[in-house]
């Protein structure tokens, strides 16, 4: 078998180089080592950027999401029992950030692959790269006991944090920024109508909590945990009498409570893998970087990747120049460490950090309050939450 572009990973990210690249002509197969159920099984993100909007309209899958997305022009942020809101449109002229859940994201992006009867191979086991440091690369792979091999010019490594890709690279040949975080997030989701019409931040001293969203009936809701926390432990009660703890009065009162449909515990860490290009392999969106969710952007930063690897590939089959193939590493980190940056901030500011003591959390609040009383600190937040502009 021979291909143009192999993809590793049928992620948000693998998907949408896909199809990007499906629309431009350029052969690609995609190798997905779980099933498609399974990969639609994950409740993941769900606040996607203006620009990430705009990606999906350029590769024909933004139909649905401008019909049951839900734009979203401001967030608010809770502490102190009051909460305050940042106009996103008004301090970003205009920008604003759509409420879509990954899962739809994915559906939209399986069901055009799909449509385009373009190959994708699930539950690929064993899925190993090969001579990727050469022009002449190939990605193995078990299939349903078959040994199988495909030779292509590129090699896209969109599988994810726990993938094959950035594990196949020599410790050497990386470098590796981690920071970890010293807890989770206790994530429910219910069918239940949100508690208001924007998302809710809130930075309490019994710890963070988001009140977020997938439609106008079906809420998502965090609250920061300790990382031994059990899901054993966390009966939905307990969850929804935690959350009214740390919002403010109102919307306690308002709070719609009912049985989850889905609870889990997430760690939270930020890592950037450095560079993001090793001879014919690419690394896109979490293969090459985490972010804690708290800025909503890890989806939107594989997004990012995404258009900058699409759009260099297309030129260099295109045209036949590589420029923007070499430059492609250096630009993606410019933009994903601006994120990085941006969700170590909002993850400093929001949560409790006992081992700060008293004057930690004295800061956290003088900042807060610095932050809802200058309009350039709110215009700092917003242009970041909409999305910094891509290079061009
Ligand atoms: P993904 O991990 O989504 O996809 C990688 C794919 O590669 C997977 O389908 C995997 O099965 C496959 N794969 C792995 N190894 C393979 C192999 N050896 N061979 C073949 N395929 C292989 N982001 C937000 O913005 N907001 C959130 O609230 C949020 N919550 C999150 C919660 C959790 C628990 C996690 C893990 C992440 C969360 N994220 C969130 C980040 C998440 O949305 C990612 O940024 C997004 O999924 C990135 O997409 P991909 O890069 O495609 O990686
Ligand atoms: C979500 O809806 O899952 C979500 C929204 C905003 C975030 C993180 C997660 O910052």
């Amino acid at each position: 078998m021979r291909t143009q572009v192999a993809i590793v990973g049928a992620g948000p990210a693998g998907l949408l180089l896909g199809q990007l690249l499906h629309r431009a002509g350029v052969d690609t197969v995609i190798l997905e080592r779980r099933s498609a159920q399974h990969v639609l099984g994950r409740i993941r993100a769900g606040v996607l950027e203006q620009g990430t909007g705009e990606l999906l309209d350029e590769a024909g899958v933004g139909r649905r999401l401008h019909r049951e997305g839900l734009v979203h022009e401001g967030i608010e942020l809770c502490f102190g029992g009051v909460r305050h809101r940042i106009d996103l449109r008004g301090l970003t002229g205009g920008r604003c950030v759509t409420v879509y859940g990954q899962t739809e994201l994915t559906r939209d992006l399986m069901d055009a692959r799909r449509a385009a009867g373009a190959p994708i191979v699930y539950e690929a086991a064993d899925v190993g790269i090969h001579g990727y440091e050469g022009p002449r690369p190939s990605v193995r792979w078990v299939e349903q006991g078959r040994a199988r091999e495909i030779r292509c010019d590129y090699i896209a490594g969109c599988d994810g944090s726990h993938g094959v890709c950035r594990a196949s690279l020599p410790a050497s040949a990386l470098g590796v920024h981690e920071k970890l975080y010293p807890f989770g997030w206790l994530g429910l989701l219910s069918e239940t109508p949100p508690v208001s019409p924007e998302l809710i931040y809130a930075n309490h001293e019994r710890g963070f909590a988001l009140c977020s969203m997938r439609s106008h009936t079906r809420s998502r809701y965090y609250l920061q945990c300790a990382l031994d926390e059990r899901l054993q432990d966390w009966p939905d009660e307990r969850f929804w009498g935690e959350l009214r703890l740390r919002l403010d009065a109102e919307a306690a009162r308002a709070l719609v409570t009912g049985p989850s449909i889905e609870k889990s515990i997430a760690a939270l860490r930020s890592l950037v893998v450095e560079p993001m290009r090793f001879g014919s392999l690419f690394l896109a969106g979490d293969a090459a970087h985490t972010v804690p969710p708290t800025g909503a952007k890890g989806l939107n930063l594989a997004a990012g990747d995404v258009r900058y690897l699409a759009h260099a590939l297309i030129e260099r089959y295109h045209s036949g120049s590589e420029r923007a193939l070499d430059a492609y590493s250096e630009r993606c980190l410019r933009r994903v460490w601006k994120a990085v940056r941006f969700s170590w901030w909002m993850t400093g500011l929001l949560h409790r950090f006992p081992e700060t003591g008293s004057f930690g959390q004295r800061v956290r609040q003088a900042e807060l309050d610095y932050l809802v009383g200058s309009r350039a600190a709110s215009a700092a937040l917003a242009e970041n939450y909409v999305g910094l502009p891509y290079e061009d």
